[in-house]
């Protein structure tokens, strides 16, 4: 069994988030989603959520390629899930490219996805507000 695992906010998920999910599943056979706490996002990303963890959560284990669900609750917890999970590969977009390389070193492929253009979190807040 090949296992995936991805980070990310998953804010207001929408169709670039769904697409990342569902190229990091067709990797492997078990996806993991490490979703940032709403502590972690305000204190470490200095960003604050729409939805609440636990609403961002729910909305992750309906997709149909997360298999779970976890907290990223630390920018340094990733090396710990790779040995606790046994990831076999580390997904995650291209606009962190470069940064997550040293994983390798745990046994793990570490591969980055291009984005999907044209759609974020903080593009739909922004048109919706104009
Ligand atoms: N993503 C994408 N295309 C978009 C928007 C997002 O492929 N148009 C990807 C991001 O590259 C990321 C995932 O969807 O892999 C989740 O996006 P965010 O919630 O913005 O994640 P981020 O804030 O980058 O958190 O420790 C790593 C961080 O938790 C990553």
């Amino acid at each position: 069994m090949k296992r995936v695992i991805t980070y990310g906010t998953f804010d207001l998920l929408h169709y670039g988030h769904i697409n990342l999910l569902r190229r990091a599943k067709a990797l492997g056979d078990y996806l993991i989603v490490a979703c940032s706490t709403d502590e972690f996002n305000v204190r470490q990303k200095n960003k604050k959520s729409y939805f609440t963890y636990e609403q961002r959560k729910e909305l992750l284990e309906a997709v149909r390629y997360v298999d779970l669900v976890i907290p990223e609750e630390d920018w340094d917890q990733k090396v710990n899930d790779i040995r606790e999970y046994h990831a076999d590969y580390f997904v995650i977009g291209d606009d962190w490219k470069g940064k997550f390389d040293y994983l390798e070193k745990e046994g793990c492929k570490v591969i980055y996805l291009p984005r999907t253009p044209e759609i974020s979190t903080s593009r739909i807040k922004k048109d919706i507000q104009s």
